[in-house]
């Protein structure tokens, strides 16, 4: 059995951070992942999270199929479609993009994706995701035809989030976009982290050691980094001493 959500929760209570390395099964080569997964296993990660807007059908579940053998870190789906379910991995974010009002990523994916859910052995962790203008036309918003919503609407962000968690979310995601100009900014994601008492995953743009110790500091419990590990793998020592930073209170 699976115990991702409820780690989470003890990290949050040790004020410990997490730190989730996105990898895009889209973007990924996977005759890399020995070699990938050396630099991830001497780093600071903490979870694995896998998934795309657009991403063949096999390709994350041959990808997480390889991961596992590299990898003794939770393997969590970030799913952009149903096709992208896999039994290989440990959990799924089932994600509803809550700052968009589109049904089918609302509710309409979802009831597509029971039957794979039924049968197998995922963690399911309800997940509020908001898509945050980040400075570009991101992949989600293409795929979902759903706009961000604009960075000075700060109050209808954090009701947003808050909405999330009426609803019954265990998570919630605040999201700039992958590949986002710059990070969400530490106001906003201080004033989304008070407003709810679950934990809060933060990602898009982080690219650097100072954006990421910003982005804790300002009360993400998770960050999520893709495109910087992607470009450089040298991020991946840079961010060594974020560990001893790993507790900021
Ligand atoms: C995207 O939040 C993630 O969904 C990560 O973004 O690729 O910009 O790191 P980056």
């Amino acid at each position: 059995m699976n115990n991702i959500y409820q780690d989470i929760l003890k990290s949050v209570l040790e004020q410990k951070k997490l730190l989730a390395v996105l990898i895009d099964p889209d973007k990924f080569l996977v005759e890399n992942t020995a070699a990938f997964f050396g630099k991830v296993n001497a780093s600071v990660a903490t979870h694995i999270f896998v998934g795309g807007s657009t991403v063949d059908d096999f390709a994350t579940e041959i990808l997480v199929t390889e991961i596992k053998k590299y990898s003794h870190l939770p393997v969590v789906l970030f799913p952009g479609d149903v096709t992208q379910i896999t039994n290989k991995a440990d959990g799924i974010l089932f994600l509803s993009l809550i700052s968009g009002r589109n049904p089918e990523y609302l509710i309409g994916k979802h009831v597509q994706a029971v039957s794979k859910l039924k049968n197998s052995n995922l963690e399911v962790i309800p997940t509020g995701y908001l898509l945050i203008e980040g400075g570009k036309i991101t992949a989600v918003e293409k795929v979902t035809g759903e706009k961000p919503l604009a960075r000075e609407n700060l109050q209808e962000v954090i009701d947003t989030a808050s909405a999330g968690q009426l609803l019954g979310m265990k998570l919630i995601y605040l999201e700039a976009g992958s590949g986002a100009k710059a990070p969400l900014t530490q106001d906003m994601i201080l004033k989304v982290k008070q407003a709810i008492n679950i934990p809060l995953i933060v990602g898009g743009g982080i690219r650097s050691k100072k954006q990421l110790d910003a982005v804790y500091e300002a009360g993400a419990d998770i960050a999520v980094i893709g495109t910087a590990f992607e470009e450089n793998e040298l991020f991946f020592e840079e961010l060594k001493a974020t560990l001893a930073l790993g507790n900021l209170a």
